[in-house]
């Protein structure tokens, strides 16, 4: 995982400081890539130790349209806590627009898995969590956010595409692989880009097993990528450790649709991270 040491550093020494939403006061820079081939082992971040069971519980509330923080709570995920109002309702995050885009019944998760299975050149595998008609007001709470049918917060993690890349056959290649980008607006690098890392890599894989491709790389694009101030010794410990052979995620192969995993559907293999490091989220 050198890519992410490389991006603490780029922002450690490039970043300008910006003041943000939260007033905790961040440094920050615009646009920035990473790439990982997914071939090569599952991107877990290794300078710390990550809470693989909050990525995972997070991936499938997403994909089951879920948008209030119940099911996260019974599986012990506090993640979202923060931000749902008192009957753990976050409106119409994530889960809503991948599934049921603007309340108009568009499901486009499915409709990706149909073009994907159906069309596999298409240009036009793009899922958007970005609704413009249900921002925030952010000069109203939270709560009352959610009251009026708009989301807590606009997504981060806003919109990705995916990509088949036909078999080389010269290679011996039988199967086309499935690459996915995501443009993520705004990036808290020591907390939320570890897992926002991890779940879509491994969103990546469980979509190719069921449309039957192999996997291909992760492609995160970042727009406000920033290191929040009360996260500069965090990382910087993280700096001087030496990053971890990546783990390997093995998934049930007997699952064949998307809304059919479940948390005992992954294992992960020869994950031997340095030592958990506490921050703060800003909220
Ligand atoms: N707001 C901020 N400030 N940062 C974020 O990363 C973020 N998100 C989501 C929405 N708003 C955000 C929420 N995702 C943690 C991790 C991801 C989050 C929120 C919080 C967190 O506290 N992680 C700790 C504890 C892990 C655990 O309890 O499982 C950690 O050490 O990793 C990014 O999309």
């Amino acid at each position: 995982m050198k890519q992410y040491l490389d991006l603490v550093q780029h922002v450690m020494n490039n970043g300008c400081q910006k003041g943000d939403r939260t007033g905790t006061g961040t440094k920050s820079v615009f646009g920035h890539q990473m790439r990982f081939d997914l071939s090569e082992g599952f991107p877990m971040v290794t300078t710390k130790k990550l809470h693989l069971k909050s990525i995972i519980y997070e991936l499938l509330w997403f994909l089951k349209g879920d948008t209030n923080i119940k099911y996260l709570q019974e599986n012990g995920v506090k993640i979202w806590d923060a931000w749902a109002d008192s009957n753990g309702d976050l409106g119409p995050v994530y889960g809503h627009q991948w599934r049921n885009w603007n309340s108009e019944e568009i499901d486009q998760i499915s409709e990706l898995i149909t073009e994907l299975k159906t069309n596999p050149n298409s240009r036009r595998m793009l899922v958007s969590a970005w609704n413009p008609s249900v921002l925030p007001d952010t000069s109203k709470s939270f709560e009352e956010n959610v009251a009026n049918n708009k989301a807590a917060l606009p997504p981060c993690h806003a919109f990705f595409q995916f990509y088949v890349a036909s078999p080389d056959e010269s290679k011996g290649e039988s199967k086309g692989k499935l690459s996915c980008q995501l443009y993520q607006r705004s990036a808290d690098i020591f907390l939320g880009v570890p897992f926002n890392i991890a779940s879509y890599a491994l969103l990546t894989m469980m979509i190719a097993q069921v449309c039957d491709l192999d996997v291909g790389e992760f492609i995160h694009t970042f727009g406000d990528a920033h290191i929040y101030n009360n996260h500069f010794e965090q990382l910087e410990l993280q700096l001087t450790r030496e990053p971890k052979p990546l783990p390997k995620m093995i998934l049930n192969p007997n699952i064949k649709n998307i809304f059919d995993f479940d948390f005992d559907d992954f294992t992960l293999i020869g994950y031997e991270p340095h030592a958990s490091i506490k921050g703060n989220v800003a909220v």
